[in-house]
């Protein structure tokens, strides 16, 4: 049948910062698809808020406070998931944060810790869930990536500089990791609809503007689109896609733009 490609009944999936936008959306899916779903966040207010979200869709979710920047704590949450769930078969490595300061204006620390977040984290616990997968032969890891991955614009340095790094770092862990039959891959969502966005979207923002001429589809995207491409790259029908970023931005890079009038030209 079609749907066994998509079919995750028996498998642990962990979404970082799960709790809400994107990563809510993700888990949602595969959940639905059959996973038991695992989310971390900062505070426990989160999480509990989520479980709420979760449940009218039917999905009983697991859910734990742990800073994915900190080695010990992760050790000690993916140590916990092991123990009272299983062992983690699906990474996706959502947890994000953005700072939208001109370079010259951004203090080193608001820099490092963007970095930390968006870029070492991924690392710190990719590299806590992959002997395990490794051992198993077979994992699935997908890293949050960005249009930021291959764009810079005005402000968010940080940002760029971290989600490209992961775009590389999902290459590397793929040249590494690949053998042992894992599948890691990137998503580089455009401009989706969350609280992340808000601020550039909402209120007759001007951004707004830019983002309906330069995404071709002429939308924000929803949560829910990323979801569905996370879902094929968390199941079997993606088993020889690896190292991609799987760009999902209503034609965001296929575009440079155009002149709004008669012809759009
Ligand atoms: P969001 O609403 O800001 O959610 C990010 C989540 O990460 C929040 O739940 C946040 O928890 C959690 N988080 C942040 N730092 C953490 C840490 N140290 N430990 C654990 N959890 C942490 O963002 P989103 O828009 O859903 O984006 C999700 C991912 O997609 C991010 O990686 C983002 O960079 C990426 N992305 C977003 C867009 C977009 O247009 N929205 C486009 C491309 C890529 P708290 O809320 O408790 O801080
Ligand atoms: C911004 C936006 C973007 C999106 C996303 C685009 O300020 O430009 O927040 O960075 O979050 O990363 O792909």
């Amino acid at each position: 049948m079609i749907t066994e490609l998509f079919d995750l009944k028996g498998k642990v999936a962990l979404i970082t910062g799960g709790t809400h936008g994107i990563g809510m959306a993700i888990g949602k899916v595969l959940g639905k698809a059959g996973a038991k779903i695992c989310v971390n966040d900062l505070t426990q207010d989160r999480l509990d808020a989520c479980k709420a979200e979760y449940a009218k869709d039917g999905i009983d979710v697991y859910t734990l406070v742990f800073d994915v920047t900190n080695e010990a704590d992760v050790d000690r949450g993916i140590s916990q998931i092991e123990k009272e769930v299983g062992t983690v078969d699906i990474l996706v490595n959502n947890a994000g944060i953005i700072k939208r300061i001109p370079i010259l204006d951004m203090p080193m620390d608001d820099f490092r810790q963007v970095i930390d977040v968006d870029l070492v984290a991924p690392l710190i616990v990719a590299k806590r869930v992959a002997p395990k997968m490794i051992a198993q032969r077979s994992g699935k890891i997908i890293n949050m990536c960005s249009m930021m991955s291959v764009y810079g614009r005005n402000s968010v340095s940080a940002y760029a500089a971290a989600k490209g790094g992961l775009k590389l770092l999902t290459a590397n862990m793929t040249c590494e990791w690949a053998k042992y039959n894992l599948q890691i891959n990137g998503i580089g969502p455009g401009y989706i609809a969350t609280s992340q966005t808000a601020p550039i979207r909402e209120n007759g923002h001007p951004f707004n503007d830019l983002v309906m001429t330069r995404t071709p589809a002429g939308r924000w995207g929803e949560p829910e689109d990323v979801g569905n491409a996370a879902l094929f790259l968390a199941s079997k029908a993606s088993d020889f896609v690896n190292g991609h970023v799987l760009y999902v931005d209503g034609g965001i890079l296929a575009n440079f733009g155009y002149v709004k009038g008669e012809n759009d030209i």
